[in-house]
């Protein structure tokens, strides 16, 4: 395959996020060439300086001739035109450069269905032939680290807070962090915020415990693989983005940890994050198959039941996937 335009690879990534059948058929054709990027979260705060973070990083990979495509999911600055002046100014040196893919993808789907068009997004950008692929998301909730789980290696990005009020712990992101980046090191309380980053990692034990889980255990919860195995040393970085200071060495530890993954720690992990993908779609297929075969009207009992406070939502779900299997117990096997 040649190289696809920019164009192109714009034009398949709104079919993918559109669920266009077109889309995913060129998408499973790719799928064999994939698997060369390295795919790298960028995932924090709002405001902590990710984008700036990534903009910085992209210009020195470039400067060492790599490619690099970005995509930022539910941005609210930079890449999307909403940034001060001096940052749109940075920016538009990386949009009009050939060797640099950005997209940005504002539309908030269900849980899942984000995570699921971000991963099939990364696909298309590795098959395309971009060396990284950055997917910067902000580290709020469940559905952006579902997001961020879609990388190999997960940078996490701080900002000096108040205090020792670390937000990726409060936004239970530090867990699945492989790097940990303290941004706006210029700001009063860098050093605070990187000590009581470097205590919350002591404390934390890798759970090595997860990494074994397989076939249909693995169903019983959607359970995100250990992002930490033993072996790797999560450094704790400090940097000033707009300045590009620190930045060289936030890339070296990305491609150390590409070295690290690479060495053996790599296989099990891509085969836990593919079974993590393999339940997410399944759950999303389940979910979607029930909303289809639940009839609307007894659906809405249920949930005016539960209103009424006469009925245990636990016990509604349960009622609905009764009926749905007993629907399954009539229909023949093919
Ligand atoms: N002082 C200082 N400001 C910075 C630094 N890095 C980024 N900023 C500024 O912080 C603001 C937010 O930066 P962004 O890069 O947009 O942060 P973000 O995390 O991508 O923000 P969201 O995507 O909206 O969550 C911008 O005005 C940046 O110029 C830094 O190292 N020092
Ligand atoms: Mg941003």
């Amino acid at each position: 395959m040649s190289r696809p335009s920019k164009r192109e690879l714009a034009r398949l990534i709104t079919g993918i996020e559109n669920g266009d059948p077109n889309a995913l058929r060129t998408l499973r054709e790719w799928y064999g060439r994939a698997g060369r990027a390295h795919i790298v979260g960028v995932t924090g705060a709002p405001g902590s300086g990710k984008s700036t973070l990534v903009a910085a990083l992209t210009r020195l990979a470039r400067s060492r001739g790599q490619t690099v495509a970005i995509v930022s999911v539910d941005p609210s600055s930079p890449f999307t035109g909403g940034a001060i002046l001096g940052d749109r100014i940075r920016m538009r040196e990386l949009f009009e450069d050939e060797g640099v893919f950005i997209r940005s993808m504002a539309n908030r789907g269900a849980l899942g269905g984000i995570a699921r068009s971000t991963a099939d997004i990364a696909v298309a950008l590795d098959a395309a032939g971009y060396d990284l692929v950055f997917i910067e998301t902000v580290g709020a909730g469940q559905a952006e680290v579902e997001v961020a789980r879609v990388a190999e290696t997960i940078v996490v990005v701080e900002a000096p807070g108040l205090g020792d009020d670390i937000q990726a712990i409060k936004a239970g992101i530090l867990e699945i962090a492989d790097i940990l980046v303290v941004n706006k090191a210029d700001r009063e309380g860098a050093e605070r915020t990187m000590s009581a980053l470097q205590a919350a990692l002591d404390l934390s034990t890798p759970s090595a415990g997860t990494a074994g889980h397989h076939g249909p255990g693995a169903l019983r919860r959607v359970e995100a693989p250990a992002a930490n195995a033993a072996g790797w040393r999560i450094p704790v970085l400090k940097t000033i983005a707009t300045e590009g200071t620190g930045v060289e060495a936030v890339l070296d530890a990305i491609a150390r940890h590409r070295q690290y993954l690479d060495q053996g720690a790599g296989a099990q992990r891509r085969a836990q994050r593919l079974e993590y993908e393999v339940t997410i779609r399944l759950r999303d297929l389940l979910l979607k198959r029930a909303m289809q075969q639940i009839e609307p009207a007894r659906y809405r009992a249920l949930i005016e039941a539960c209103i009424a406070r006469e009925l245990h939502p636990q016990d509604a779900a349960q009622a609905l996937l009764n009926a749905l299997s007993r629907e399954a117990d009539r229909t023949p096997v093919e």
